[in-house]
């Protein structure tokens, strides 16, 4: 009785971690459409995003320790942990960054029309991390 009781509580943990990991508060001009699609990309991978639109990106930016020479349009912190995801990043490198609490933050710096809610991925989207150096190719 008791081990099924630790089994179960267990599993109530995990599946709390996950789902706050999962969450992330994306920050937004008013009028950027191609945000918009990055949403809608990380909505269907599963993440939980709540968006906010500000005409102050700036100064979130700099707030959150986005590197100004890594910027894009928008701004994600993945609520669970803190992290940065700075533009049009993959779900797929953002779950590779949830993977290692090290990396305090992703970029894919500037507008690339390879990447999701821009256009379709072609293997050449390079992001990088907030020291600039490569953290994945897709
Ligand atoms: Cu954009």
């Amino acid at each position: 009785m008791k081990s099924w009781m630790a089994v179960v509580f267990l599993a109530a943990t995990s599946s709390f971690a996950h789902a706050a990991d999962q969450a992330i508060s994306v920050y937004q001009d008013p009028n950027c459409g191609c945000c918009a699609g990055w949403v809608e990309h990380m909505r269907d991978a599963g993440f939980d995003v709540k968006t906010t639109k500000t005409r102050h990106m700036a100064s979130i930016k700099q707030k959150l320790g986005v590197p100004m020479s890594l910027s894009s349009c928008h701004t994600g912190v993945v609520e669970g942990t803190g992290q940065i995801i700075e533009g049009h990043v993959p779900a797929s490198v953002v779950h590779k960054l949830l993977a290692n609490s090290s990396v305090k933050g992703v970029a894919a710096p500037g507008m690339p029309t390879n990447a999701p809610g821009m256009g379709e991925l072609d293997g050449n989207l390079i992001t990088v991390d907030f020291s600039g150096r490569q953290f994945s190719r897709d």
